[in-house]
């Protein structure tokens, strides 16, 4: 079979199974992207994801992690929310997740997807490349997905670092298939952000360090999500309501005006997880934490950071009959709770 009837069919079937845009593009990154990395971890801006600068070196280029890679076939799928998330923001009394997490976990769900499309690309191949070899990721593995995305053709780094698609805005994951088998690249997508500035302002923390960096130290999705201690005291009333993660740059790009709904079942989100009653979360104890968040990236924190972040919200509600919610950890042996709880009462009664 000829290289371009493999790309159709592999396109075909991609589109079948449920990604939204596809794209082929070489293992290799211009340099200046490798050279960001290291400014970025060079400045500590992980914070405490260790492993950005543990594997840093991989990270770098495709072929330090896996030398015998010679394409990537980048997919994308659409997540886009139904209403703009940033409409929960303005009641106290929920707590808002963001649109990534309401659904199940979309690493189980993209990953599942990429290996039946490496079979089929394997099935196909074989006759003709009998050792072909893939590896699938999904925000798995040290390499720089959003670089890749761009050189595919998929969309382009907007200003908030994630890549934006003319097709589908800025709500995207992604996932890669690593091949050794040599396919036409396509044209890599040009930078579309022009003058504006608008996810920029919006950020409630000030994590641009400038356009197109992000100190992740600042970042609410960092620190409600991967920020193991107590959050700073600093950003504490600046998270609002944010309980999981943060869409405001993300949901304030104009190129949303092409966003489309998400159009897979297994991505809609629970409607429970809409707009929580942040008195019902604070009564999870961590057997029915785990229970209530199985199958959703949420369960991933642990309880402790959790509640952290749900009494983060209590004391921001300033909504005094939620006052109970917050008394019933002030003496909870975990250090952060008993201090975030200790917090969040004297910050509800402001
Ligand atoms: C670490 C990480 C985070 C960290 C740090 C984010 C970050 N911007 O680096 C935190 C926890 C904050 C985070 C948050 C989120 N994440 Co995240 N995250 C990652 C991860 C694992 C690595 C990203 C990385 O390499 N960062 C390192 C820094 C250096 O990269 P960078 O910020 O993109 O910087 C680059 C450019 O900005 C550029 N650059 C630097 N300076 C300059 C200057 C100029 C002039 C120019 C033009 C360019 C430029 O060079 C840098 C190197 O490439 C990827 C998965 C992966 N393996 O790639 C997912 C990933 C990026 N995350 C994703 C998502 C969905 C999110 C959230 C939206 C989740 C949420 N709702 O809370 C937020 C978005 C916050 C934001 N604005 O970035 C998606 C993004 C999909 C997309 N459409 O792009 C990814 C790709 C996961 C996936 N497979 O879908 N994330």
């Amino acid at each position: 079979m000829k290289t371009d009837i493999l790309v159709r069919r592999l396109y075909e079937h991609a589109f079948a199974l449920g990604f939204d845009q596809i794209g082929i593009c070489k293992a290799n990154l211009p340099n200046h992207y490798a050279r960001q990395l290291r400014e970025f971890v060079h400045q500590k801006r992980y914070g405490d994801m260790n492993w950005m600068k543990e594997k840093l070196d991989i990270r770098e280029h495709p072929k330090n992690l896996w030398p015998d890679v010679r394409s990537v076939i980048v997919v994308a799928v659409n997540y886009g929310p139904e209403n703009n998330p940033m409409i929960n923001l303005e009641h106290n009394d929920i707590g808002n997740i963001s649109v990534y997490a309401r659904h199940r976990d979309y690493h189980d769900i993209i990953k599942g997807w990429l290996k039946h499309l490496a079979q089929f690309l394997i099935k196909e191949a074989k006759a003709i490349y009998p050792d072909i070899q893939v590896k699938v990721f999904v925000d798995t593995a040290p390499i720089m997905e959003k670089p890749l995305a761009m050189q595919a053709g998929i969309g382009w780094q907007g200003k908030h670092t994630n890549i934006v698609s003319r097709q589908f805005g800025s709500w995207l994951f992604l996932g890669e298939i690593f091949t050794t088998l040599e396919l036409p690249a396509v044209e890599s997508s040009t930078m579309h952000c022009g003058q504006c500035t608008r996810c920029l302002d919006i950020c409630p923390t000030q994590a641009f360090i400038a356009p197109y960096q992000l100190d992740a130290r600042r970042c609410i999705s960092y620190l409600t999500i991967e920020h193991e201690g107590s959050i700073p005291i600093e950003y504490r009333q600046k998270i609002g309501n944010r309980i999981y993660g943060c869409d405001d740059c993300l949901a304030i790009c104009p190129w949303n005006r092409f966003a489309k709904n998400c159009r897979h079942i297994k991505l809609q989100p629970r409607t429970e997880l809409n707009n929580p009653l942040l008195a019902e979360l604070a009564q999870l104890n961590e057997e029915e934490f785990r229970r209530f968040f199985s199958g959703s990236p949420i369960k991933r924190i642990g309880h402790t950071r959790f509640i952290r972040n749900t009494l983060i919200a209590l004391g921001n509600s300033k909504n005094i009959t939620l006052l109970p919610s917050i008394k019933r950890w002030l003496n909870h042996l975990d250090p952060i709770i008993q201090e975030t709880a200790n917090w969040a009462e004297k910050t509800i009664q402001i």
